[in-house]
């Protein structure tokens, strides 16, 4: 396998990804057979794992499970290095630009690096930038950092700028889970503008008609978690609209 090649490829062909992100920690293991048979045949293409606060070897246990019941590459989106696993496919191996708590930018990497030499995951440099949405996030609290500002987007495209520089294979935006604003079409078009690499956003996304918002502004690859943990008409609605599309698509 090779995600990141993939992932080139799927873009430019320009194919629309989205990943559903499964908490370890909020997904119970018996959930598992009901929920992901849905993903599969639906327009999900990957799945992310990992919170903000797992209990340790509750991702390897979410991900041996998820892996009968499906084919989806599933990446690990850690919190922190206890959730690493040997199961999964890939690792995006964040490092939170936006902030400037040297623990999240290198330190936990570091500290990685001994458990990654035991694994075989394909490792995908990601520069993730959290961005301010109107409320707190997990993410804000646990790393004790500051969002950007949303406003300052000359900020925010630097950031992602400087991340590719570094040599990042992707972009995350992230608003945190369950952000009330998603991240707005003005900030994924100016990234999209001035960045080559694939960009990954979420947090906050609840519909469809955001999520095709985000696409058409430059998103490569979209993230739900909350509104399929808290919606089941989301799924409907996702699976509808993929129909509709193969329907379309067949008449033409
Ligand atoms: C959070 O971007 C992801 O890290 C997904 O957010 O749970 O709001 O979909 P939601």
């Amino acid at each position: 396998k090779n995600l990141y090649q993939d992932l080139l490829t799927a873009i430019s062909l320009k194919e629309k990804l989205l990943a559903v992100l499964i908490d370890p920690d909020k997904m119970k293991l018996e959930v598992v057979p009901k929920f992901v048979p849905q993903l599969n045949g639906s327009l999900v293409t990957h799945i992310f794992v990992g919170g903000s606060t797992v209990e340790t070897g509750q991702t390897d246990l979410l991900i041996r499970e998820l892996k009968r019941w499906t084919h989806l590459p599933i990446l690990i989106f850690p919190g922190d290095v206890s959730q690493l696993s040997s199961k999964a496919d890939g690792l995006l191996f964040l490092s939170l630009v936006s902030g400037r708590n040297p623990d999240y930018l290198i330190g936990k990497q570091v500290e990685a690096v001994s458990v990654l030499r035991t694994m075989e995951l394909e490792i995908i440099p990601t520069g993730y930038l959290l961005i301010e949405n109107g409320k707190e996030t997990a993410v804000e609290r646990v790393t004790n950092t500051q969002p950007l500002n949303r406003q300052n987007i000359q900020a925010i495209v630097d950031t992602a700028k400087a991340a590719e520089l570094l040599g990042m294979q992707c972009i995350y935006l992230e608003a945190g889970s369950g952000a009330i604003d998603p991240i707005n079409s003005e900030i994924i078009q100016a990234v999209r503008n001035d960045v080559g690499i694939p960009l990954i956003v979420g947090g906050g996304i609840r519909s469809k008609k955001q999520l095709d918002a985000a696409y058409d502004s430059g998103a490569d690859l979209m993230v739900i978690g909350t509104a399929f943990e808290e919606n089941e008409l989301f799924f409907e609605e996702l699976n509808v609209a993929m129909t509709f599309e193969h329907l379309s698509k067949e008449e033409k």
